[in-house]
């Protein structure tokens, strides 16, 4: 079974910024936007922002976190957190997460849990945009990775765990493509841009980097005409799983401004059935709907006129985190 997020998560008034705040209890560890275990879910349209913990944490513990499999984390925004935007646990049953078109921007790690001597001394202050317990699980790809001006870019991933004595050395998001490409490729560091940062507005700026800068979501897996579309992978595709009210997603091929609205995934297949017929190559790539030449990196797509995600503001608790 598979879940979807396709909120506007934030967290307003409750949480202040980079700071101590009422919902933080010493010794502890901060809370998170969504600490998610599960299976083939998708989470996107999100923006993740001014929370002390991590905006989504991946994580894996006891009797009822036992799986993380197959996720799809898509265009998201985890901005100005004081932990890190996204965390990725340790843990066994960690499997196929792939993340795309996420911006990870404008965290700085805040040692609000005092256990752990790493986040003490050699984490305080800097710009963990991703801490990773782990070197296998994941794939990152079509990401916008930004810590601000001036600090220290090799925190920007951080691999390592809380309770180890000696951590890894950390590297540059460069070093990462080149050495682990099995976890990290294609991705960008810069500015993102945002239309507003201060007013927490992550629309990209006209002039934004992460216009038509994204990758597709998949490719057909052989040419074809019809409403029924194989693709290679049709994990990151949601048909309304029957819920009363709730419409497929409408998605788009490159090169083309046809669009086809999905009636049904058949994730077994691999197969979109479509509510009216496309044309397309083999291998060609698939997205959800966008504007201009390619998908943009982010919540938002600059140019379309509905954006499928709701506005920011919408306004959810975090809540707290397991130990
Ligand atoms: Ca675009």
């Amino acid at each position: 079974m598979s879940q979807i997020s396709d909120l506007s998560w934030m967290v307003t008034g409750d949480i202040p910024p980079n700071g101590t705040g009422p919902l933080v209890t010493e010794g502890t560890a901060p809370f998170a936007g969504i600490q998610y275990a599960g299976q083939e879910g998708i989470i996107r349209h999100n923006c993740f922002y001014d929370l002390q913990g991590p905006g989504l944490d991946l994580t894996l513990y006891g009797k009822e976190a036992r799986y993380n499999t197959d996720n799809r984390v898509y265009p998201n925004v985890f901005a100005c957190t004081a932990f890190a935007g996204v965390a990725l646990a340790e843990g066994e049953k960690f499997s196929g997460n792939v993340f795309k078109n996420n911006v990870l921007a404008f965290s700085r790690f805040v040692p609000n849990d005092t256990r752990w001597k790493w986040f003490t001394t050699t984490l305080k202050d800097q710009p963990v945009q991703l801490l990773v317990a782990r070197r296998n699980g994941f794939w990152f790809t079509g990401n916008v990775f930004f810590g601000g001006a001036g600090p220290d870019r090799r925190y920007l991933i951080t691999v390592g765990s809380r309770d180890w004595d000696k951590n890894t050395e950390q590297h540059e998001v460069s070093w990462w493509e080149a050495h682990e490409p099995q976890l990290f490729g294609g991705n960008l560091e810069c500015d993102p841009l945002f239309a507003n940062l201060a007013a927490r507005d992550f629309h990209p700026a006209a002039n934004s980097p992460l216009v038509d800068a994204g990758v597709f979501l998949t490719r057909t897996a052989n040419a074809g005409t019809g409403t029924e579309m194989p693709v290679e992978d049709a994990g990151y595709f949601f048909d309304g799983y029957e819920m009363a009210g709730e419409e497929g997603d409408l998605i788009q091929l490159e090169g083309q401004t046809q669009r086809a609205r999905i009636k049904q995934v058949d994730y077994t297949k691999k197969l979109l059935i479509l509510d009216q017929p496309l044309v397309w190559t083999a291998g060609q790539n698939v997205h959800l709907s966008y504007a201009g030449k390619r998908p943009d990196i982010g919540a938002y797509e600059l140019g379309l006129d509905k954006v499928e995600a709701p506005a920011p503001g919408t306004g959810t608790k975090s809540i707290p985190q397991r130990e």
